[in-house]
């Protein structure tokens, strides 16, 4: 296979089991390939009067076989396209949040600006016969940045978070230039169909785009191959850190503490999109209609820090400490208390630990692009007597999981009968339907999806992209 170039707000070190399976999926073909991954380095430099660092800062350095190349960001740029527009614009709009958008046109010069740095610091890197393959909405416009340099390389963009209807996507002040910018890469992935119908329905009405074959739009003088390609989680290295060291022994503390009870579990960063007052709301519904789960159901909460420059984040953060003080205070006993909930990130080695200990996982988001908790806690139980997934009908993983208890997390008693459900299931369904998600795991699993992205993405058809050279 060709050389493999990845381009991603943040690069990790593939060789580091904290990196997560995304980076070692990535990292795999990466290596093989002697393949290169560009990203922002996470140090931002502040300039003298607030300027911007001046060009040609870019570090290189080797992991292994692989090439890391990162770049610093000034204050201006950090806070323009990445707290601005990527986290205040993009990601509330593409979670269907438009409430929570700010529409700030600095934030749009400081996207396109940050896209530009990208597309001029990439391309003398760049060999002919490589493949690109741009991660996420931070580098939309990256692709039509790097054509406007001259650049013919096949390149391919994934979507990690949804693509929202077309009628939500068209209240974004420059909606045309943003999904106009897609027609620069020659595969754009999504993770779910719905995803990719959005796509179909939005450049059909508002970019007049003709439908020249299978999953193949043709606008802007371009012709781009538009489909799902849900991300798995790499099950193998999953079910090795279950059987681990740290994994053993969380597993081993928490049946031993709940050895008379019944625990769920949440595992989340603490993003609106996760609905975590939804959630919380829906334990606290179990608790009122369901008196036996009293002093027995706990919850432990696990929402890890994250983006607490952008107020919504801590508007969210203020909202969850009440409910959970709220509930504690409501029901708790001096021997019980119905939440535990843990402000902190868990560490990888630990999570399949927790997650086997757990009868039950909550996994509820309002919005979710696919969301890979819901994967991992399948990975991580004993087939002989698994727990059992709730999962919100609006995560992209809702498509692929059908086994699991599907629930709409706006209907807070629907969600608790579910959940009463998943505590009371009899061995015999819990396994049929642990057994059923499992088989769709590990058929679609994190290796799946990169190779058929990579393989789509190589065999593009190149008399397509000659007629619109
Ligand atoms: P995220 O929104 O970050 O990712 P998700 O897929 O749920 O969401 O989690 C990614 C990883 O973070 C998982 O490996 C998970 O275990 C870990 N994680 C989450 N909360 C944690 C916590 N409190 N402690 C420790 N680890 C935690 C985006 C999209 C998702 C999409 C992924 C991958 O929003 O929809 O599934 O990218 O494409």
């Amino acid at each position: 296979m060709a050389r493999v170039v990845a381009v991603s707000n943040r690069v990790a070190d593939p060789r580091k089991a904290a990196a997560g399976g995304l980076a070692v999926a990535l990292g795999e073909t990466l290596n093989a390939t002697g393949g290169l991954w560009m990203g922002w380095s996470g140090k931002i430099v502040e300039g003298a009067e607030g300027g911007r660092p001046g060009e040609g800062e870019l570090k290189v350095q080797q992991a292994g076989n692989v090439t890391l190349a990162t770049l610093d960001l000034s204050r201006e740029d950090h806070d323009t396209y990445y707290l601005g527009y990527a986290n205040r614009v993009l990601w509330p709009v593409f979670h269907y949040r438009l409430d929570l958008a700010d529409f700030n046109t600095a934030y749009l010069a400081g996207y396109r600006r940050v896209n530009q740095l990208f597309a001029r610091q990439l391309l003398p890197l760049l060999k002919p016969d490589d493949l690109v393959w741009v991660h996420d909405y931070h580098l939309i416009p990256l692709a039509a940045e790097l054509r406007k340099l001259g650049c013919n390389n096949r390149i391919g963009f994934f979507l990690h978070i949804p693509l929202p209807p077309p009628l939500i996507l068209a209240a974004l002040p420059g909606h045309e230039w943003l999904v106009g910018a897609l027609f620069a890469y020659d595969v754009v992935g999504f993770q779910s169909e719905a995803d990719a119908q959005h796509f179909s329905r939005y450049v059909q009405s508002e970019a007049h785009a003709e439908v020249v074959g299978p999953d193949l739009y043709r606008a802007f003088g371009r012709t781009v191959l538009a489909r799902s390609f849900p991300i798995g989680i790499d099950v193998d290295e999953f079910a090795a850190l279950t059987h681990g060291k740290e994994a053993r022994e969380t597993y081993e503390t928490m049946r031993e503490q709940y050895s008379k009870r019944q625990l769920l579990v949440g595992i989340d960063r603490l993003d609106y999109s996760k609905g975590l007052p939804h959630r919380i709301r829906a334990f606290q519904e179990l608790l009122a209609s369901y008196p036996e789960s009293r002093r027995s159901a706990t919850l432990i909460q696990i929402a890890s820090p994250t983006r607490e420059d952008v107020d919504a984040y801590m508007d969210i953060r203020r909202e969850l400490e009440h409910l959970c003080g709220q509930i504690n205070g409501d029901y708790g006993e001096l021997d019980w208390m119905p939440v535990r909930y843990i402000h902190r990130t868990l560490a990888r080695k630990r999570l399949p630990g927790l997650c086997r200990a757990a009868r039950v996982a909550l996994v509820t988001p309002l919005r979710d692009g696919m969301n890979l908790v819901a994967k991992e806690y399948i990975a991580a139980q004993d087939p002989g007597d698994p727990g059992v997934l709730v999962l919100s009908r609006f995560a992209g993983a809702a498509e692929q999981l059908r086994e699991a208890l599907l629930v709409n997390p706006y209907d807070t008693q629907g969600t608790a009968r579910a959940i009463h459900q998943a505590l009371n299931m009899p061995l015999e369904e819990r396994q049929a339907r642990h057994q059923a998600l499992l088989h769709r795991i590990r058929t679609h699993d994190v290796h799946w999806w990169r190779r058929s992205f990579l393989e789509a993405l190589e065999h593009v058809d190149a008399a397509a992209r000659q007629r619109a050279a």
